[in-house]
């Protein structure tokens, strides 16, 4: 590092210094904490992101959202040129950047790791990071320091993109890097145009729903900001927008994390709504859930959750790759074998697990945290991933894109027309309208409603795809969540000694019992996930197990 660069990195970094006392870690998806501790993080998470568009000679991402987390949060993430997340590799490197002590320690750390890494890094060199922020209140101050953290690595350009979901930043950061425009527009253009292209390969006969009202709950956040705009050009839908955020406080008994976990009706929501289809956002839309109000149940729901959400788009996919295993005179076409896997967490719910399994398809386990079901998915041709919080999406090679679009050396598809060609044609509308970066709730949410129509199916025929297994979800507090340290994929607790028995043992005492506990990545908790035969043996389980976790973590209350 050239003596320039040196002294402008320690005169900004001197103006952020770390909160005392506090140890951040990179997380399930980024950095997360109360948003007054946050300036000197997302100022070194901006250095980081200029590092590594420098690195990889790529547009980079900085999003500034804690999710589905309370409002007075905030978090920071940073998205790679693919769009995705950003490489796990990388991470040790943001958590000694956010929790080094002062400047001169910052300065020798991001010394070291341009030498370790040949970062070009002569200030001759340009990056390019793109900034998106939520609705937080405290959204505002935190980007400026972000554009501050870039501003100090020379030859770094920060270009603020505004208020955005999290999944359209990611869009936006895999759409400039692939040298397409990316714009909020070109985004809605998108979506909007392979939904109708959808809509318009569904066979005649099968559109029963098409006037039917889609009731959004928007979290207060962004998302339901976004479709109100997004409402204006998209056809083929009747969307109403609840909590769009105009009144409302975010995730505030509201958006998609309130309704999957508690499984009750969101504010806005109310019995006359009972056997409307509605969905649910959460705060920055990177989840989605869909939910009926069951009539005269004390607004209790029927929740179709991301396990659902995934059979619901694995069922139509592999609808169209049979039709594209046939020829035109019925026989077999196999000139380009796709591979189809779903991936899950150890939240899926066991009779999610069991249907994908029964319809023959291959299911994998990734632990919870969209980096890794992303991973995961990519190693097939469609890799359709949804953790039963709502986030997830469907990833298309690019070798079957380019088969299906004729573009391949394989043997291309059938004459214009044909079965086969529509279901191609599908596909690729497919690989258009959901988000390749990322989970993304408005994509979500369109395809979910094109395949609806395209099923004729009303959201009660799909929510009898099969019945979920009575389950709960608890949040423990404990002093060190660190303490708990898990494997294979979650489900078995390695440290301390001892609770893994503990959790076997009360366990065994219910039929179909179910149950895992592990550290949260976004929040200061540990959570307990429980299954059970009956909705009480499932309380009772989560319960049992929480206690389980305050006798070996120390004080603390379960909610
Ligand atoms: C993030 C991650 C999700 C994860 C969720 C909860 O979602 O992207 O993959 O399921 O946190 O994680 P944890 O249980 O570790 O707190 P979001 O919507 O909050 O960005």
């Amino acid at each position: 590092m050239n003596e320039k660069q040196r002294s402008i990195l320690l005169d900004s970094s001197s103006r952020f210094p770390p909160p005392p006392g506090v140890k951040l870690s990179y997380g399930t998806s980024g950095f997360r904490a109360d948003a007054s501790i946050l300036q000197s993080t997302v100022f070194r998470v901006g250095i980081l992101a200029a590092l590594r568009s420098l690195k990889t000679q790529s547009v980079i991402g900085l999003m500034i959202t804690a999710s589905h987390n309370d409002v007075s949060d905030n978090g920071v993430k940073i998205a790679d040129p693919s769009g995705g997340m950003l490489s796990q590799a990388w991470e040790p490197f943001a958590d000694a950047l956010a929790n080094a002590p002062d400047s001169l320690h910052l300065v020798q750390l991001v010394d070291d790791f341009v030498r370790k890494e040949n970062i070009p890094f002569e200030g001759l060199e340009s990056a390019e990071i793109l900034l998106g922020r939520d609705t937080r209140p405290s959204g505002e101050s935190l980007l400026e320091a972000a554009k501050k953290g870039i501003n100090s690595i020379v030859g770094a350009v920060a270009v603020d993109m505004g208020v955005l979901t999290t999944p359209q930043l990611h869009w936006m950061v895999r759409a400039r890097n692939k040298g397409m425009k990316a714009t909020e527009l070109d985004y809605f253009d998108q979506l909007s145009s392979s939904f109708s292209k959808l809509i318009d390969l569904i066979p005649h006969g099968n559109i029963v729903n098409t006037m039917d009202k889609l009731i959004v709950d928007g979290a207060n956040g962004v998302g339901g900001e976004k479709l109100v705009v997004f409402k204006k050009v998209l056809q083929f839908l009747d969307l109403e927008i609840r909590n769009s955020g105009k009144e409302g406080v975010l995730n505030e008994e509201v958006g998609a994390d309130y309704v999957q976990k508690e499984k009750v009706v969101p504010r806005g929501f109310a019995p006359a709504d009972a056997g409307m289809r509605c969905a649910s956002l959460d705060g920055d839309a990177d989840r989605l859930v869909y939910f009926s109000v069951i009539p005269n149940a004390d607004n209790r729901i029927c929740l179709i959750d991301g396990d659902k959400i995934l059979s619901l788009f694995a069922l139509f996919i592999m609808e169209q790759l049979s039709i594209l295993n046939q020829n035109e005179c019925g026989g077999e076409n196999n000139s380009y074998p796709a591979t189809l896997g779903v991936v899950q967490t150890a939240y899926a719910n066991g009779a999610s697990t069991d249907y994908l399994k029964h319809l023959g398809l291959e299911v994998v386990f990734t632990p919870t945290g969209v980096k890794y079901l992303h991973e995961k998915a990519a190693e097939y041709d469609i890799g359709i991933y949804f953790e039963a919080n709502g986030h997830g999406t469907i990833l298309l090679s690019e070798g079957l894109l380019h088969w299906l679009d004729g573009r391949s050396s394989k043997p291309s598809l059938t004459s214009k027309g044909s079965e086969q060609q529509k279901a191609a044609l599908r596909l690729l509308a497919v690989s258009k309208l959901i988000n390749q970066a990322v989970g993304d709730a408005l994509s979500g949410l369109l395809l979910v409603e094109a395949i609806l129509q395209h099923m004729g199916w009303s959201i009660h025929r799909w929510s009898e795809l099969y019945h979920d297994l009575p389950s709960r979800q608890l949040k423990v507090k404990v002093v060190d969540r660190s303490a708990v340290v898990t494997e294979n994929a979650e489900t078995v607790v390695v440290r301390p000694l001892g609770i893994q028995e503990a959790i076997n043992a009360e366990t065994a005492k219910y039929p179909q019992g179910r149950c895992f506990i592990r550290p949260s990545g976004t929040e200061d908790v540990v959570r307990v996930y429980a299954e059970a035969s009956t909705e009480e043996a499932a309380v009772n389980l989560a319960n049992s197990v929480a206690r389980l976790v305050d006798q070996f973590l120390g004080f603390g209350s379960s909610s």
